[in-house]
């Protein structure tokens, strides 16, 4: 074949990919989980956005959740429980040339692993940071979590949860360099791609809390907000989430959100019924921790290369120093 064909039919599958190039291992999700929605989404999002797998990395902690970077063809992290956080930052400093997606559980995020959380928003490394919130353990078959609904039965709260649940969203948006705050829910698709798309896009730490439906330990807590899209609240903007006409139609409960707007954003959060989705607070002028650090002289071959000689030339034999 001619040279310059071959580059070309190379350069054009280096440049398009299909949603098969994303697709891994079948998922083991049970039917009916909300998981399964969320992982269409952001394998379109990196069709869309022409991702090279290559190039692109999942890091979990662990829970149902967490077995994502299973079902994504990408380079893939399954750690530990509560510590995603903390590798995905790891390998953002190494390679900030790294597209770096980071899916949490509520357990995995808002309980085990919350020091982590906090700090991370902090050091607003640019990852996006997806916690998938079924307000119960999964994994583990049915303990109360952080966020659980007050007053819930499970396993581990027999006479009922006694503690009103976390707000992941106040809290994310209440710490220090908070650069980008936002929430959807997995049975409204468009908005859930759409919101994961602008927090790709955001330069800095994203994160978005995905209201996510876990059928088999507890099935019915998004029932009434789902049958009824009058108890949701879509927060529209210019600078804001951007929704299709149809998705507009169906959930006509608006309100113009300035994402700029911190204290209103925080007001929002402190609302739960109807349920708020949208884009709460960007802030793109913060400065990003891995590139405000020292260029990382080992990001490239060239500098892994000069490294490794100066390293082996400290054990190089001086001939004019033996003599001396
Ligand atoms: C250090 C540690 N503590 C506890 C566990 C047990 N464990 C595994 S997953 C999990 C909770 C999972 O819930 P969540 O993070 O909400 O994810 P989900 O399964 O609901 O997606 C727990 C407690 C563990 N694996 N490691
Ligand atoms: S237990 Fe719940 S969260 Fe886990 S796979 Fe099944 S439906 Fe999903």
């Amino acid at each position: 074949m001619n040279q310059s064909v071959s580059k070309c039919l190379r350069q054009l599958m280096d440049e398009n990919y299909s949603l098969d190039d994303y697709k891994a291992a079948l998922p083991r999700w049970c039917v009916g989980c909300g998981d399964h929605s969320v992982l269409t989404a952001v394998q379109r999002l990196c069709r869309d956005e022409k991702l090279p797998p290559e190039k692109t990395v999942f890091v979990s902690g662990i829970g149902c959740s967490s077995r994502f970077p299973h079902y994504m063809r990408t380079y893939g992290f399954h750690g530990l429980h509560g510590r995603a956080l903390p590798v995905a930052q790891g390998v953002k400093i190494r390679r900030p040339d790294l597209n770096v997606f980071v899916i949490m559980g509520d357990g995995d995020c808002c309980s085990i692993g919350t020091a982590h959380w906090i700090h991370a928003i902090r050091y607003n490394m640019d990852m996006t940071v997806l916690m998938l919130d079924n307000g119960i353990y999964g994994l583990t078959k049915n303990q109360a979590s952080p966020t659980s609904p007050y007053g819930l039965v499970s396993n581990t709260t027999p006479e009922g949860t006694e503690l009103e649940p976390i707000n992941p969203i106040a809290v994310t948006l209440s710490v220090n360099n908070a650069s980008f705050v936002a929430q959807t829910a997995e049975w409204i698709p468009d908005l859930t791609r759409e919101i994961i798309n602008q927090g790709f896009r955001h330069k800095g730490f994203s994160f978005i809390r995905v209201l996510q439906r876990c059928p088999e330990y507890l099935d019915n807590r998004f029932n009434e907000w789902i049958r009824d899209p009058e108890r949701m609240l879509l927060l529209s903007h210019e600078d804001g989430v951007q929704v299709s006409p149809e998705v507009a139609q169906i959930y006509r409960k608006q309100e113009q959100h300035d994402p700029s707007d911190r204290q209103r954003a925080l007001e929002i959060a402190a609302i739960d019924d109807p349920i708020p989705v949208g884009v709460f607070y960007r802030n793109p002028e913060l400065p990003c921790y891995e590139y405000s650090a020292e260029p990382d002289q080992l990001v490239s071959a060239e500098g892994i290369c000069d490294y490794l000689e100066t390293e082996l030339d400290k054990f190089t034999i001086n001939p004019a120093g033996a003599s001396a």
